[in-house]
């Protein structure tokens, strides 16, 4: 019965040691231009997590309604705050930086392998520049980036 115990503990620490913690910075300019997520798309493990940095001022990140997977919980992140989640649901999650959003301070996430990109993100109404940002990263996502 020890035997199974210490078992059971090891493969619920190489579980969770497989979970993977990604890095994003919120930035008034990148190598994209102004206001971006960066790294603006990421493949996720269900169980990874991202780390949001308030690398620059005056960023936070909020799931966008209607581009997180059913059943996902949303979440929106405090100006000026590192925010941490974990991405557990499968599928893909659309990103904004609310005071930047028309500016296209966007970005996507996706967990887990076999999605395909649901068309309503396609058709999602997109303020400003974050619809051609959008639009830039569901072509690499078509191109299995
Ligand atoms: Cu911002």
């Amino acid at each position: 019965m020890k035997t199974l115990v210490a078992l059971l503990a090891l493969f619920a620490f190489t579980a969770s040691a497989n979970a993977e913690t990604y890095e994003v910075k919120m930035l008034n300019r990148g190598t994209a231009g102004a206001m971006v997520f960066e790294p603006d798309y990421l493949k996720l493990k269900p169980g990874d997590s991202v780390k949001f940095i308030a690398t620059q001022k005056s960023h936070n990140a909020a799931t966008i309604d209607d581009m997180i997977p059913e059943g996902a919980t949303p979440f929106k992140g405090k100006i000026d705050e590192e925010l941490q989640v974990t991405f557990d649901k499968p599928g893909f999650y659309g990103i904004k930086c609310i005071p930047h959003y028309a500016m296209g301070m966007i970005m996507l996430i996706k967990v887990g392998d076999d999605q395909a990109l649901p068309q309503s993100y396609r058709d999602h109404k997109q303020p400003g520049i974050a619809k051609k940002r959008f639009d830039d990263i569901f072509s690499r996502v078509d191109k299995g980036e």
